[in-house]
């Protein structure tokens, strides 16, 4: 018997796509939140298959049922290793899923979350509330409504254990925290036993752009490594976070008395995951990076 329900909910649902290089990224989804903010379009979806998913300039950004692939990767590596983690910097992670992960660390004192869009936050808040979590009302977060390139110029110098770039995608009010200048004042404001950790976009779908971004994070650093897993509503679903240190590559170690109550908190992250995802660079990289 067809369901009348049924059929109006699903001629409610359209396709939602991102497209890059002609080719297309969707989940099929009613459209509950279109607008335009200060700096980019907002749009925030209700999907069948991941729950409640938010896009920017027409780029996907999350999802409730696919999160942990790509904050688990972000903020692990790093907070797991960085010798110190007194305080944090995110930049951008306006959703609250790094925070989130930050939190789980009780050592850590303070995390400073720079994102440029209020409406990104206040929107997260309402409509994927399960992102940031309990993180929100965490009294150690500190939430401040700024530009993070220029946030990351004004910071002392040795300022911050660990620093997290969970930014948008390289174009609009993103663009600059794929700079060198950028990237130069993030190791200026780290630590020296710090680590720093970036999103840095698909080895398929922007295979020159993440090559460049790994290139100049060895550059920059004395020590950079990209780490690959899968973020299906991405596009090609292959992804990347980069992470860099000065004096060794302490970003391959995590501290065994950090790792155990993470690994139990986690769906996807662990020390054995880590390794193996560090070690799956792709041929073309190890050529390109003379590894
Ligand atoms: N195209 C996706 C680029 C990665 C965007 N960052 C995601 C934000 C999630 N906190």
């Amino acid at each position: 018997m067809i369901n009348i329900n049924d059929l109006f909910d699903d001629f409610m649902r359209k396709w939602v796509d991102e497209y890059q290089n002609n080719a297309r990224f969707g989940l099929k989804g009613k459209v509950i939140i279109e607008e335009q903010s200060n700096y980019q379009k907002i749009t925030i979806i209700e999907s069948k298959l991941y729950g409640n998913a938010l896009l920017l300039d027409n780029c996907w950004m999350t999802a409730e049922g696919q999160e942990k692939q790509y904050h688990e990767s972000l903020v692990h590596p790093a907070l797991c290793s960085s010798k110190e983690i007194k305080k944090a910097l995110i930049i951008g992670g306006g959703d609250g899923g790094s925070a989130r992960e930050c939190m789980k660390y009780d050592i850590l004192d303070c995390v400073d979350l720079v994102e440029i869009d209020s409406r990104v936050i206040e929107l997260s808040k309402q409509y994927l509330p399960k992102i940031g979590g309990d993180a929100w009302k965490d009294n150690r977060l500190n939430i401040f409504i700024e530009n993070g390139i220029e946030w990351v110029k004004n910071t002392p110098i040795d300022f911050y254990d660990v620093i997290i770039i969970d930014s948008s995608d390289p174009k609009g009010p993103a663009k600059g925290l794929f700079s060198k200048e950028f990237f130069t004042n993030c190791r200026r404001i780290l630590k020296p036993g710090g680590v720093l950790a970036t999103q840095s976009e698909s080895p398929e779908t922007f295979r020159e752009f993440h090559i460049n971004t790994v290139k100049m994070l060895r550059e920059i650093f004395d020590y950079a490594d990209p780490l690959y897993g899968n973020v299906p509503i991405y596009p090609s679903g292959w992804w990347s976070w980069t992470f860099a240190s000065q004096g060794k590559p302490r970003y391959h170690k995590p501290i065994i008395e950090r790792m155990q109550k993470i690994t139990e908190s986690c769906e996807i992250w662990s020390p054995r995951w880590q390794e193996g995802a560090f070690n799956s660079i792709p041929a073309f990289l190890e050529r390109e990076l003379n590894l």
